[in-house]
């Protein structure tokens, strides 16, 4: 089972007209409204500091671009600790729209980025992952950060409906590793939510890192889509060498830290030059997922650099999963 490339991909390159989009527009997510999709992607305007921005795009059902925002969709408060924000999800939940992103109080480049401009790491706070309220893609209300004060977080995402009766997440504690927390490596959580602006509680590892391609850590790729079957949670796995390829896992619809299938392999992986070669190079970094008529069509980052897009038809993925 692999994921199909979209043709026209990348669907969104850096853009020399807008700065704050001039050198890496990637990670974007994506919700069907309307008959369009919109995309909210990560976007930097120079390396030295890598402070981003949200940007936005409309795009069509066949992935047409229809608007591209020449202002940021979101930008950061720039006090506390969102002085950067990146990596977006989306999800509609009781009829609005919400989106995880995560927020750092000390911005910097990826290693991938500093060594090749030779830019010092000045080391740095670790990343949080804050809630907001899309109102109308303008206007948004923070809800604050949601994660654990002392936990290291980017891969949050929002369930699109309630977990016996309370809001859900899964989640990745990136320093919840070691004998205390039953995983070596960075792993996926469930928690419960006490409350759109709320903590998180009864954590339960839901995945570790279990073959060569996630042996370094796995996260949560876009929020999970609900299907009849169960919860299907797309996912990335980092190997040693820092390639970043996609899994699969369907998950059970009541209580989603039961695995019901796991690809063994990834189902999609860094091959097209566009890939392969960026600021950071092997990266597919799934993050957006919408459903139109029988299909999923997943948006991804590659290698840090730009916006692409794959598709999948959903019942053939389940038949997959179950079958293994
Ligand atoms: C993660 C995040 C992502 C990025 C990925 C690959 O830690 O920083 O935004 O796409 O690494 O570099």
């Amino acid at each position: 089972m692999k994921l199909s490339r979209y043709i026209g991909n990348p669907i969104l390159k850096p853009n020399e007209g807008n700065q704050w989009e001039s050198k890496a527009v990637f990670n974007p997510a994506a919700v069907y409204t309307g008959g369009k999709i919109h995309v909210f992607y990560r976007a930097v305007g120079e390396y030295e500091r890598y402070i981003s921005r949200l940007g936005h795009a409309i795009l069509d059902e066949d992935l047409n671009l229809v608007k591209r925002s020449h202002e940021p969709g979101f930008v950061p408060e720039g006090k506390g600790w969102e002085k950067s924000v990146e990596d977006p999800r989306f999800t509609l939940l009781e009829g609005n729209l919400y989106m995880t992103y995560v927020v750092t109080a000390t911005p910097g480049p990826p290693g991938a980025v500093r060594r090749r401009l030779g830019i010092p790491d000045h080391g740095g706070t670790y990343p949080r992952t804050a809630l907001a309220e899309v109102k109308d893609f303008c206007n948004f209300e923070r809800l604050g950060i949601i994660t654990p004060e002392d936990t290291d977080e980017r891969d949050v995402v929002l369930f699109p409906e309630k977990i016996k009766g309370r809001y859900a997440v899964y989640h990745r504690a990136a320093n919840w590793v070691g004998p205390n927390y039953g995983t070596e490596f960075p792993g996926i959580w469930f928690a419960y939510l006490d409350g759109l602006n709320g903590d998180m509680f009864e954590h339960k590892l839901v995945m570790k890192s279990e073959r060569d391609w996630e042996s370094k850590k796995i996260g949560a790729g876009p929020p999970p889509v609900k299907t009849k079957e169960g919860w299907l949670l797309i996912y990335h796995g980092v190997d040693k060498n820092h390639v970043y390829r996609t899994g699969v896992a369907l998950l059970d619809l009541e209580e989603p830290w039961r695995v019901i299938a796991r690809s063994p392999g990834p189902i999609f992986v860094p091959e097209e030059e566009y890939e392969m070669v960026g600021d950071v190079p092997n990266v597919v970094f799934p993050e957006g997922i919408v459903n139109i008529g029988d299909e999923l069509l997943i948006f991804y980052g590659a290698a840090d650099k730009v916006c692409c897009a794959a598709r999948v038809c959903s019942d053939e993925l389940i038949d997959y999963l179950l079958a293994l």
